[in-house]
């Protein structure tokens, strides 16, 4: 695995992050500290080093409704799902449609650490070390085309595995999608691991999405389509919920959800001690809010 470190907040490295941010800051026309409307979170909460769960934490304590709802179950029964061979679907507005198998797709992708919060929803946070590559580097090699402004992504359905499925727990297949932009945004990626081992099943394996200002539901699990398109594509949690879950979905700790505050959250692990720390804007990563530069931040989208 050929590893470059970006955009990485180590235990012990935390001046090549906060460098990292500044040439950030300096590419995206924004003047330090100068974003209006009380955008950038505190600047020592975004240099914070940051602490990793620990692996068991991980693959312990997930949302995959495919195979339950409980946070145990998918540890328990997406063990059972066949990831290899994997083959994923890419069409729409896209120079190079085709169905790939999975290595003929991301096989020359440079892979990357990215150590990056995950802030669930309901209001429970993680950090995750990742492996992975950005989702701008395949789109490139894929060649959206002209008309492209959205990007949709689809999960496997296999209801022989799948209890959530046979169930009917959500409309699946589960769907999530971004604006182009965001897709393109060198914080988004596409993992295939974490702590230098493949992605377990219950993780999302073979390929998921990770875009970590964005609340824990956009990060889709195991893709097998891909599709550029000039309409916002439907979304799982919107279709069935849209006052409570919107397209955008960025952490915003001044929006609640209509049925709890977004304000803090629980951090998941720490043994018997879990702790509540304030949810920070945009999940602490202001910078992406250039991406939504007019919109109004105040409201829920
Ligand atoms: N296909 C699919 N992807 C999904 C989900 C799901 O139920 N099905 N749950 C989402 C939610 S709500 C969260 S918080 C994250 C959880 O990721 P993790 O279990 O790896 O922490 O996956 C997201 N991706
Ligand atoms: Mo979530």
């Amino acid at each position: 695995m050929a590893h470059r470190w970006t955009n990485t907040l180590t235990r012990n490295d935390i001046t090549p992050k906060a460098l990292w941010l500044n040439r950030r800051a300096v590419l995206g026309g924004m003047a330090a500290g100068g974003l209006a409307g009380g955008i950038a979170a505190p600047a020592a909460a975004q240099s914070a080093p940051l602490e990793p769960n620990t692996l068991e934490e991980i693959r312990s304590y997930n949302n995959f409704y495919e195979f339950g709802t409980g946070k145990g179950d998918p540890a328990e029964n997406a063990g059972a799902m066949q990831t290899d061979p994997w083959q994923v679907t890419v069409d729409g507005l896209v120079d190079n449609p085709g169905t790939y198998a999975l290595d003929d797709l991301i096989g020359d992708m440079t892979i990357e650490d990215r150590i990056y919060r995950f802030r669930c929803v309901e209001a429970w946070s993680m950090v995750v070390p990742w492996n992975g590559f950005e989702l701008g580097d395949l789109l490139q090699k894929l060649g959206p085309q002209e008309g492209a402004k959205f990007i949709a992504f689809e999960t496997a359905v296999i209801p022989e595995v799948m209890p959530g499925v046979r169930r009917r727990v959500l409309d699946f297949p589960y769907v999530e999608g971004l604006r182009l932009d965001e897709a393109m945004h060198p914080l988004t990626l596409m993992a295939t691991g974490l702590y230098g081992e493949p992605l377990a099943n219950q993780n999302g394996a073979p390929l998921r999405l990770v875009v970590p200002w964005k609340y824990g539901f956009k990060s889709i699990k195991s893709i097998v389509r891909i599709t550029l398109t000039d309409e916002m594509p439907p979304t799982t949690w919107n279709r069935l919920n849209a006052r409570e879950y919107g397209f955008y979905s960025n952490v915003n700790p001044n929006v609640d959800h209509p049925r709890w505050s977004q304000a803090s959250e629980r951090v998941i692990g720490g043994g018997l001690f879990s702790s509540r720390q304030d949810t920070l804007m945009f999940n602490g990563y202001p910078e992406v809010a250039p991406l939504y530069e007019g919109m109004d931040l105040s409201v829920a989208y």
